[in-house]
């Protein structure tokens, strides 16, 4: 016996690969619905490359009862009018939007990191999903933080276009290509031309001066890892299809030299290590995409402090950075508390 599993959004870049990651984990599906907007009402998309065509259901009237989970992946706005519904009616949401992941009611999970966090879930119905450049982060920081108790992170982003769906990559296509033929270029998702230039700036500027993609990455790092750790961050928007990078420096309590780390790292869940100090001996993300697992390289030691190291980190932003981690949270939610079968 499997679980009815309702996909929200089923047409954008996350919940596509929601439907892929579901269908290649052989996550156990006695039914899936695709659920989409009026706006994507008729259209169809496939559960990965199963060849099973699942017609859009249209969010408006879809009736929540019997629904076991919803993996929401539709933006805040519909995600405010339509989660508190499914939650109503029994149905476990785990929300990729950024709008439940500070309520402390929700548990926000990454499942290598805070498990039993999800234990939580009850309170609301509701579970979310981190911001993207948060994930791939704190995986790396967890065995590294269990290791040595990290202080403070200062953490510098180079995040792809696909992390502002798919008008962001149309344009990255576009203003490329118009480029090349001499036409004007007209930012229109992002505010400058992203096209063979860098974006120091990714959602609304706040009040300090930082950016909420920013803030985001203080505030949720706290909650999943520890309040205890200090993180300063910079995002900026990069040319790249699919695929985050960040380059994190790392303040320990304690002693860990490079190579302790890379021991540590190797052998920690949800991480590859590739790091040669060679041409080539390092991951980019042309190479991670389409990947689950979070990528590092480039591991050193920081001079500049008493204990400190500096890493390079690279994860497939719409897999372990949204729809893999939803999907692994539904898969820990399933072997805790929603026990089929
Ligand atoms: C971005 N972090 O890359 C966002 C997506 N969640 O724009």
């Amino acid at each position: 016996m499997g679980y009815r599993v309702a996909v929200v959004g089923a047409t954008g870049n996350v919940g596509r690969e929601m439907l892929a990651i579901l269908a290649e984990r052989e996550f156990p599906m006695d039914e899936v619905a695709a659920v989409a907007s009026s706006r994507s009402h008729g259209s169809e998309v496939e559960l990965g490359d199963t060849g099973k065509m699942l017609k859009c259901k249209n969010i408006e009237h879809f009736d929540w009862s019997g629904w076991d989970i919803a993996l929401f992946a539709c933006g805040s706005e519909a995600t405010k009018i339509h989660a508190p519904k499914a939650a109503a009616a029994g149905c476990v949401v785990i929300d990729n939007s950024s709008l439940y992941r500070m309520d402390p009611d929700v548990p926000l999970i990454v499942p290598e990191v805070n498990p039993d966090a999800i234990d939580g879930y009850t309170k609301k119905n509701i579970i979310a999903n981190p911001n993207c450049s948060t994930a791939q982060m704190v995986v790396a920081l967890k065995p590294l933080h269990d290791a040595a108790t990290i202080k403070r992170v200062v953490v510098s982003t180079y995040q792809s276009v696909s992390g502002a769906g798919k008008a962001g990559m149309d344009e990255l296509f576009e203003q490329s290509r118009a480029i090349f033929v001499g036409d004007p270029v007209e930012p229109r998702k992002f505010t400058k031309q992203i096209a063979f230039n860098v974006i120091p700036h990714i959602d609304d500027f706040m009040d300090d001066g930082s950016t909420k993609e920013e803030w985001k990455m203080v505030v949720e790092t706290k909650k999943i890892l520890d309040p205890k750790v200090k993180v300063q961050a910079t995002c900026v928007r990069v040319p790249v299809f699919v695929g985050h990078s960040e380059a994190i420096s790392i303040e320990f309590e304690k002693e860990i030299s490079a190579k302790e780390a890379q021991d540590i790292l190797r052998e920690a869940p949800g991480l590859m290590l590739v790091d040669k100090r060679e041409d080539e001996g390092y991951v980019t993300p042309v190479e991670c995409a389409g990947d689950g697992a979070t990528y590092i390289s480039r591991v050193r030691e920081d001079p500049t402090v008493d204990s400190g190291l500096v890493l390079w980190c690279v994860s497939d932003n719409l897999r372990k950075g949204a729809a893999l981690n939803a999907v692994q949270i539904a898969e820990l939610l399933g072997r805790r508390h929603l026990k089929k079968g």
